[in-house]
């Protein structure tokens, strides 16, 4: 049956080499059958820049590449951690690069995709971090610095990231309901899905009259997280690596 399937929260590093084994896996055993693969984001555990030498990168590259050129299409929407990932790496990886939200409509179904971490907006602390390294010139800057001072930054941005999260409550860093039932309303939808904040479930909305359903994907942590779309439903599941 036609189907498309959708990940997110990878977060790829050369110090788990099990995540990757199990990426490599599903792109050669799952996504091959799909019409299309959705990622939504945070597929790398931090993206310093495309030029980045990492031979972790050139091997998801020459992966992707593989699923595209068998006729796969493959979408990428930036994640928290990816937020950098930019046409030299969708060029390698035959990735198409989305905006941050971005509706489908497959098989008679509307669906909203995005990362998930613009609907946290009581986590305000994270909000002003973000609105700063989104700007285009700050990023530029960044991202003409030595790499060995970019590696430096992020390692620190990640440490204190850490530290914050140590603080805030698991209300604070999930969705805010308001966030949510506006993004459905503004774009029409029946189906939300998004990751990011690693809770995996299906959450039913009521977004005005719209009856939505929300749907998070999980992160990659000891197995692997879908969802799959096809004429019948939006179905997520687990899987081992
Ligand atoms: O990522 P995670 O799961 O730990 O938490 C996220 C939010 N944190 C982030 C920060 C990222 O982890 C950092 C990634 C860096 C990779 C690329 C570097 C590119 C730099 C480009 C510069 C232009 O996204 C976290 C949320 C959480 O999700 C749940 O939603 O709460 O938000 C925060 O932790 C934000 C804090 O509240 C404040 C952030 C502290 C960072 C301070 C930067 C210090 C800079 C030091 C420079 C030398
Ligand atoms: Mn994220």
């Amino acid at each position: 049956m036609s189907r498309t399937l959708f990940i997110a929260d990878l977060h790829l590093c050369h110090e788990e080499p099990a995540i990757t084994a199990g990426f490599l896996r599903f792109l050669q055993r799952e996504a091959i059958h799909a019409d299309a693969l959705y990622i939504l984001g945070d597929l790398f555990e931090a993206w310093i820049g495309d030029d980045d030498p990492e031979p972790l990168h050139a091997e998801i590259a020459a992966a992707l590449r593989a699923l595209t050129e068998h006729g796969v299409p493959c979408f990428f929407i930036h994640g928290n951690r990816d937020f950098l990932l930019g046409h030299r790496f969708a060029r390698a990886s035959g990735m198409t690069l989305l905006p941050q939200e971005q509706v489908l409509e497959l098989y008679g179904k509307r669906l909203l995709i995005l990362h998930g971490d613009t609907l946290c907006t009581d986590d305000q602390g994270y909000q002003r971090f973000r609105r700063k390294v989104h700007q285009r010139w700050l990023q530029k800057l960044f991202l003409a610095l030595p790499l060995f001072i970019r590696q430096r930054i992020a390692a620190r941005m990640r440490a204190d990231s850490k530290n914050a999260n140590s603080s805030k409550s698991a209300a604070i860093m999930d969705v805010n309901q308001q966030a949510v039932i506006a993004a459905i309303q503004r774009h029409q939808v029946q189906w939300m899905i998004h990751g990011h904040t690693h809770r995996p479930a299906v959450h039913q909305v009521q977004a005005g009259d719209i009856s939505a359903e929300r749907v998070v994907l999980g992160a990659w942590h000891h197995q692997g997280s879908m969802i799959e779309v096809n004429a019948d439903a939006v179905s997520l599941s687990a899987f081992p690596f």
